[in-house]
């Protein structure tokens, strides 16, 4: 279909270096929508859920531990092509290899504080946003400036 959605979160470390406005700024200012915003501290159990596909992995307990360890916040994000642009808009999973221009680029040095989550797949941008936000924290709006973003 035309349009997707994403899960896109600032994480505990975003948060505590003040980078909040800087994220949602980016994602603003590219014209995606935003439907779903909130200030969230996650339960172990969400975290270890969100992460279910890398359980195997050596830094799975690391990983889950730092999503837990401050306040999260939670963004939902619609529009045409929004799970591959947030992607890009975030860079590579490790910060050191992000281009410059990406929020991690330009944001972080450290795989294990990469400052921001994003859905990597239209499927899995369901999923999360299902797990995240419950169904009445997600709004559907008119976005005014859509005849000046879209021919
Ligand atoms: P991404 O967040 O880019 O989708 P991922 O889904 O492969 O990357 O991994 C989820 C998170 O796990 C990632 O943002 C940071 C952490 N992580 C990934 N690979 C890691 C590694 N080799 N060492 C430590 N943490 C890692
Ligand atoms: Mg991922």
């Amino acid at each position: 279909g035309e349009s997707e959605r994403s899960y896109v979160m600032v994480k505990p470390d975003g948060v505590q270096r003040g980078l909040v406005g800087e994220i949602i700024s980016r994602f603003e200012r590219k014209g995606f929508q935003l439907i779903g915003l909130k200030l969230f501290k996650t339960p172990k159990e969400l975290a270890e859920e969100h992460y279910g596909e890398l359980k195997e992995k050596p830094f799975y307990g690391k990983l889950v531990a730092y999503i837990i360890s401050g306040p999260v916040v939670c963004i939902a994000l619609e529009g045409p092509g929004i799970v591959a642009s947030a992607r890009k808009l975030i860079g590579a999973t490790n910060p050191l290899n992000a281009e410059p221009g990406t929020i991690r680029g330009d944001l972080g040095i450290d795989v294990g504080r990469n400052v921001v989550h994003g859905s990597d797949s239209p499927e899995n941008g369901l999923r999360e946003l299902g797990l995240w936000f419950d169904d009445d924290e997600l709004i559907q709006w008119d976005q005014h400036m859509t005849p000046w973003l879209k021919e």
